[in-house]
């Protein structure tokens, strides 16, 4: 039998009320242990009852006691919520009791791979929770809430039916005829696989909006010093988050926060502006734009519109060009004419060629900031995102599909070579396990364990 576990379910720090979570076998009588022995708890049923120190029986709290008793809760096991008035020290005790009465500290996930373990969800569906909890946005709230209710494992099972009898025709032939499949036989076989492995790449290349619902886009801001970007940064979260002065090299130390336009998150940086500098603190802090820039998905490259563009701007819309970006012409409001290519070439004329990159806005006014949202996820946007199918939001199960996909592609080439069915059979075997291993129906120990050590300790 596991040993029992014990955790924290609500974050830590005041709160109003603070869980504590007992799953396995003596759950019920570590619970009793802190109320008095004398307890009978009705599953499904909040029971107030006084938290007692077994050692002193000295009173540490009133709270609420709730039981489950297995297999009818998450984990499958007999489970007690403690509900405690939310302060941390109280928490912290009731939870070193638990501790002394002899469970054990859960590991992050352990509740949920307990509730695996016991057949209460698949591998897809915990991920859901772990998705669920993690949610940046409703839409990706969305997404979890319906991989949670099985919409994940319902998409690849018509998959796995016809893959798994195509599989059958195959080993029966490989059994009982001697000769080869007759031709039309194996043309309808090809064709079935293909049609499956087309609905698998569809249903990966729905990873493109899944993944950008989820965990969002990282947009770094840069610029010369003084050109507006902490203005800008500040524009976009709605906070004076970023220092702003007039002085060139205000923004040493990069800024991270985020910020949502529509459905998708964004990861917005703020960095020192770039330029040649002998100070020591400033000239890490471009070293630090430089790597910000290096790894974002997009660059929103920060010109002054008021002043004539330098060498130094085009060189660092040189450089970002070599990734996804836009250039945002800060400071419009001190201008007369918002005509964006009497302001772009006005500088240069070689930027005429980034002409629908641009965006002219005021950080001082707000100017241009819609527009500007707009630019930020416009290179990602696919239709996906706006249809009310179900994603794939997760790059296990992204990779998962392409794999699957491999092997079906493989195993038809096989099949139109005439290979034996021996050969195509091995591809379409490992496309069975590469989707089974999507709900978690052929996982190794090691896979769970890394999946598991992405959730949070108390579920
Ligand atoms: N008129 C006007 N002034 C602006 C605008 N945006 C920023 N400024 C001013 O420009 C100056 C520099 O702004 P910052 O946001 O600190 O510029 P920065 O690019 O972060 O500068 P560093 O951190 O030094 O690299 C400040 O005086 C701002 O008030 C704008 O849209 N219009
Ligand atoms: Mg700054």
């Amino acid at each position: 039998m596991p040993e029992t576990i014990v955790a924290l379910a609500t974050p830590p720090g005041r709160s109003g009320i603070g869980i504590v979570r007992l799953s396995g076998q003596d759950a019920l009588s570590v619970a009793r242990r802190l109320t008095g022995d004398a307890r009978e708890f009705v599953p499904r049923r909040a029971t107030f009852v006084e938290l007692r120190d077994p050692a002193d029986n000295g009173l540490i709290d009133k709270a609420l006691v709730t039981y489950f008793a297995a297999p009818h809760s998450f984990t499958g096991e007999d489970t007690i919520e403690i509900s405690c008035h939310g302060s941390p020290v109280l928490l912290r005790k009731v939870i070193d009791l638990c501790l002394a009465a002899g469970c054990r500290p859960a590991e992050p996930g352990e509740f949920t791979l307990r509730a695996l373990s016991n057949g209460k969800l698949d591998l897809a569906e915990a991920e859901a929770i772990r998705d669920l909890i993690d949610a940046q946005t409703n839409a990706a709230a969305r997404q979890a809430v319906r991989q949670l209710s099985g919409a994940l494992s319902q998409s690849l099972q018509p998959l796995k039916d016809e893959l798994l009898n195509t599989i059958v025709v195959l080993e029966s032939a490989l059994e009982f005829v001697e000769d080869d499949l007759p031709e039309a036989q194996s043309e309808a076989i090809a064709r079935s696989l293909h049609e499956v492995a087309e609905r698998t790449r569809a249903f990966a290349d729905t990873f493109k909006a899944g993944h950008l619902i989820r965990d969002g886009l990282t947009a770094t801001i840069v610029g010369r010093p003084n050109v507006g970007k902490s203005s800008l940064f500040n524009r976009l979260l709605g906070t004076e988050r970023a220092i702003v002065t007039d002085i060139a090299g205000t923004t040493r130390d990069q800024l991270n926060e985020r910020f949502t336009v529509g459905d998708i998150p964004v990861h917005l940086i703020d960095t020192a502006g770039m330029r040649e500098t002998e100070d020591v603190v400033e000239k890490i802090g471009v070293e630090r734009a430089r790597g910000a820039m290096a790894d974002a998905d997009l660059v929103i490259v920060v010109f002054d519109a008021s002043e004539p563009l330098t060498e130094e701007d085009r060189e660092l819309v040189r450089s970002a060009s070599r990734q996804a970006f836009i250039i945002a012409l800060n400071k419009i409001d001190k201008h007369a004419s918002r005509d964006i290519s009497l302001l772009a070439s006005a500088g240069d004329p070689a930027l005429a060629a980034y002409r629908e990159k641009m965006v002219a806005i005021s950080a001082k006014t707000g100017e241009g900031l819609d527009e500007l949202r707009e630019a930020i996820v416009r290179p990602f946007a696919t239709n996906d995102i706006s249809t009310s199918n179900f994603l794939v939001t997760d790059a296990r199960h992204y990779d998962l599909l392409m794999r699957t996909c491999d092997e079906l592609l493989q195993s038809i080439e096989r099949l139109e070579e005439g290979r034996s069915e021996e050969i195509v059979l091995i591809g379409l075997h490992n496309a069975l396990r590469y989707l089974g291993e999507i709900t978690g129906e052929t996982t190794t120990e090691d896979m769970l364990t890394r999946i598991f050590s992405t959730f949070c300790i108390g579920k």
